[in-house]
């Protein structure tokens, strides 16, 4: 049986991690969530709000002090996610890139590659990005196409990605190619950096989407782009494996994100319906919707703690991080939309309407029940550890 101390060991916060989370919260009321409504609407990318996340640090937050970063670990990286995601989970996804395009340097990366590339990434200076899915190799995708060939000391690739996020903004793409077809998916794909600026890189075609509208997402092709073999980021044949060790680790972000998004829809509905008055009362006095925020407050609790749980193991590296990390986004994202419906639902005819920011979270929280792995792939990934 697990003692109570070992209970309160499962993760912790420290003072000045709250204070950096109150700090963040403020930031994101006064700054970010003014730019929200526009942002979902142009679909540009908020290129003042990644200069405000430079500027302010936030974006060193996925980086050890040796890298230019704060050194403060996952769960406080997840905080700043959410409290951003609360107000626009657009720019949340900002950072969480930050995380998903260099955790494949930072965990499999030579000393070369890390000293070139991450402290760029933590000032601000460079945006990175993760490139594996393919049109025809989503959830599974270790039937990608994408291939690379050894020509004179260096590898060319060819291939083109589907559903890259930061596509056009990035400055590299860590790109996931099959360098070896007899080996298979296991121990026939590598990872490469590839610069945005060598020839046969072009950034294709972007989407238009449901939601998170401000971040540019889709399909860059390699045409014979060449990179010399300082590029290959870990071993050759086991790119596979830094694929899946780093979503085990940026799901968390997804979670993040999608608890920021049912939190911000929550409190926000809780608000209108205090304001809110028919039939002569504040519309919270009625059970019918308090009913409804008492379950949108009580999932968001949920997956706060499960989402703090799993940036706990990350941090100290514990075995079943990738089980929890696919519980958090799992459990999250559902929760996101479920909460996300109800705000809707409270706010009723206005909820509908975009002069109100219910619908664009409800928009917004339907990717996070996909990428990074459906949440099909996150309940294999978990009933995997149970067999
Ligand atoms: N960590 C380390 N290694 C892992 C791993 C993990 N989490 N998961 C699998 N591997 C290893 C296996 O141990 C195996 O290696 P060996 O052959 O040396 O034993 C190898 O990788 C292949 O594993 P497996 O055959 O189990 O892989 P599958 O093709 O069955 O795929 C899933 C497993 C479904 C989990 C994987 O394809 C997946 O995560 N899909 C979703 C992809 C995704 O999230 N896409 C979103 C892209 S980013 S928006």
């Amino acid at each position: 049986m697990v003692g109570v101390s070992a209970l309160a060991e499962i993760y912790s916060i420290p003072p000045e991690h709250l204070e950096l989370r109150e700090a963040i919260r403020q930031l994101a009321r006064e700054r970010i969530a003014p730019r929200a409504v526009e942002i979902d609407e142009t679909a540009e990318y908020p290129w003042d709000l990644r200069r405000l996340l430079a500027e302010q640090d936030i974006l060193r937050l996925p980086f050890d002090s040796e890298h230019g970063g704060t050194g403060t670990g996952t769960l406080m990286l997840n905080i700043a996610v959410e409290e951003i995601a609360k107000v626009c989970a657009s720019t949340a996804l900002i950072l969480m890139i930050q995380e998903l395009g260099t955790l494949p340097i930072k965990l499999f990366g030579s000393d070369q590659l890390k000293h070139r590339l991450l402290p760029r990434c933590a000032s601000g200076e460079w945006s990175p990005a993760f490139a594996l899915s393919e049109a025809e190799a989503g959830s599974d995708p270790g039937g990608m196409l994408t291939h690379a060939r050894q020509d004179d000391g260096d590898w060319v690739i060819d291939g083109t990605k589907s559903w890259i996020t930061n596509l056009g903004v990035a400055d590299f793409y860590v790109v996931f190619a099959v360098t070896d077809r007899e080996a298979g998916h296991s121990h026939g794909i590598t990872a490469f950096v590839v610069e945005a600026d060598r020839p046969g890189f072009s950034v294709g075609k972007l989407e238009h989407k449901l939601g998170i509208r401000g971040a540019p997402t889709g399909q860059p092709s390699f045409d014979g782009v060449r990179v010399p073999p300082e590029n290959v980021v870990g071993e050759v044949g086991e790119g596979f494996k830094v694929a899946m060790e780093t979503l085990d680790r940026s799901r968390l972000g997804v979670a993040a994100q999608a608890l920021g998004i049912a939190q911000g829809a929550t409190d926000y509905a809780a608000a209108y319906a205090r304001e809110r008055r028919q039939f002569g009362r504040s519309i919270n006095s009625f059970q019918a919707i308090q009913f409804k925020l008492a379950d949108m407050e009580t999932q968001c609790a949920a997956a706060r703690e499960l989402l703090y749980q799993g940036c706990a193991k990350v941090d100290r590296g514990d075995p079943d991080l990738g089980k929890y990390s696919a519980m958090a986004k799992l459990f999250a994202s559902d929760a996101a939309m479920r909460v996300t419906v109800e705000a809707v639902q409270v706010l009723g005819g206005y909820g509908y309407v975009k002069e109100y920011p219910v619908e664009r979270m409800l928009r917004d929280a339907k990717i996070t029940q996909i990428y990074e792995g459906t949440n099909e792939i996150q309940r294999l990934v978990i009933a995997r550890t149970m067999r």
